[in-house]
This record gives C-alpha cells, structure tokens and sequence, in this order.
C-alpha cells in the first residue's frame, strides 16, 4: 500500500504543475459519462496510469476518464478506481480542485473498498488517506507532504453543502434542505466535490448532498472513483455516508461507471436524511 501511496504522491506533484501551467481548454473526446473532457483531465490521468504501471501490487486500474479496466500485474492485490481530477472545469475560474481514489480487492465494489486517498489542489495542497481505522491529513511543502492532523467528524456540524439542479429537487428533500438552513446551517458549496467535502471534514462536520432528481433519478456521482471513496473517508472520520435510505458502501455496482444518489455527514444530519427519505420512499 505504501508504495501506492507514493506514486499518488508523485503524480500529485506532476499534476500541480499540470494545474498551474497546463492548457485548460475542452479536447475533442467525451469520457464514459458524457462530460467533454478537458485537456488537464487527460494529462492528469496519464501522470497516474504511468504511475500506477510501476507498481507490482496494482492488478487493475479503472479511471473515470476512461471505459474499460486496464490490467496492470496479473499476480496483483490492489484494483484502484480514480478521478484524475474531479471538478477541472473550476481550474478556468481559479477555484479548488481534486483527485480521488479508491483502492479495492477481489473486486470494484463498495463492499471491497480497503482505503481511499484524496488530494486538494488548492491555496495549498493537501492528500487524506482513510485506511478503515483513521483518517490522515498531509500539506505538501516544495516535494514533499508533512502529516498534519488526524481528521474527526462532531456527531452534529455547521455546513451544508446541497448539489444538483434545485428546480429538478423532489418536494420532500427541497423541505430537508430548506429545515436545515432554517436551524442555522452555512451554505458552503463551489461545485468541486473534493473542496467542498474536504471543507466539512475540516471543519467538524454538516452534510453534503447530490440526491437523487427528476432529471437525474440515479444521481451525477460516480460510484466507484467518487462516492465509494469519500464514503469510506467519511465513516473512518465518525460520520456516515447513505443513498438517503441504505448505507452507499452497500450499494450494488453493476457497471463500473454507474452512478448514486449520495449523502455524506455528521451522524446528526444522516440521522435525519434517513427520516425524511424512508418517510418519503
Ligand atoms: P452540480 C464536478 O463536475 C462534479 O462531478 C463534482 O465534483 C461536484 O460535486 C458536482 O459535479 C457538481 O455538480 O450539478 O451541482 O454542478
């Protein structure tokens, strides 16, 4: 495993000067999902998949960016499923961006995921691994990322962070929403899923939330590079991650670009989604 984390660590770095140098216009293909890709996702993702290539452990890899699942080492332990970078478009307005990944065994399911990493590309740039026991902030300072801090949820936080279109938003979850601002909740939410769930781990807690909606009844997350991921980061930090009824890590993949509803919080705010949505299922 640490050998994986050291190629992340290393990709990282090349990304960063990817971000600050590289050409942030649209290329001519569309990945999987249908979102035109930009030229920094397809740099970014060959920085990792050449990475990822030197490692003996990795049996397979599957990128966001990319259809199908690539054999790395037959005799390998670890599938890893990646966002090269989630939210690049934000990269033209100067906003904060990530990458994530979600490392597997036997199989790209949620049942199997044994960890997960994260990098921010921000102010400055931070990475989280979540190993099932604890979750590990580390700042990177010229070539080479310092621990930081251990991350904890609060059983209750501060921040809410809705996604999707609100006029697509089903009645009962635009009232959820609309209930938890009206306790006081701060909006907090730039359309980069890596800052802004980095923002309420940091800040002790809240909830995010891409729901299912009328115009998109499955959700926009990706389960495997995204959901999964953070999923797993959020239960080792205290918190839960559900898909407004059932935990999201017991959600059945059927294809490796399916996607999910998905909300990720403090155990208080879980609490109450899954009122509101096994009220309302
Ligand atoms: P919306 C970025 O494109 C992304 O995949 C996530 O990073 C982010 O949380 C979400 O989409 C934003 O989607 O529909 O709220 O703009």
């Amino acid at each position: 495993m640490n050998e994986i984390i050291e190629a992340i660590k290393k990709a990282s770095i090349k990304i960063k000067g990817i971000i600050e140098q590289g050409d942030t216009s649209k290329s001519d293909n569309q990945n999987s999902t249908g979102d035109t890709q930009l030229k920094l996702d397809i740099a970014s993702d060959i920085v990792i998949e050449k990475e990822f290539k030197k490692i003996a452990s990795i049996k397979q890899i599957v990128s966001e960016e990319q259809e199908n699942i690539v054999d790395i080492h037959k005799d390998g332990k670890y599938l890893i499923a990646y966002d090269p970078l989630d939210g690049s478009s934000l990269v033209d307005v100067n906003l904060s961006v990530g990458s994530i990944y979600g490392i597997y065994e036997n199989s790209f399911t949620g049942k199997n995921i044994i960890a997960s990493v994260y990098v921010v590309f921000g102010p400055r740039v931070e990475m989280v691994i979540a190993d099932g026991k604890t979750v590990k902030m580390y700042r990177l300072y010229d070539e080479d990322f310092k621990y930081i801090q251990d991350i904890k949820l609060n059983e209750k936080g501060k921040l809410q962070a809705p996604g999707s279109t609100q006029k697509c938003w089903y009645p009962y979850h635009k009232k959820m929403i609309d209930d938890f601002f009206a306790q006081g909740y701060r909006l907090r939410y730039s359309g980069g899923m890596v800052p802004d769930l980095h923002q309420i781990l940091l800040k002790g807690g809240g909830l995010f939330s891409y729901p299912s909606t009328s115009d998109l009844p499955k959700g926009k997350l990706r389960q495997l590079f995204e959901v999964f991921p953070f999923a797993f980061v959020y239960e080792c930090a205290g918190g839960e991650a559900v898909d407004g009824i059932s935990r999201v890590l017991d959600v059945e993949t059927l294809h490796i670009h399916d996607t999910s509803p998905c909300f990720f919080g403090s155990c208080e705010e879980i609490k109450k989604v899954k009122e509101v949505y096994l009220k309302n299922a």
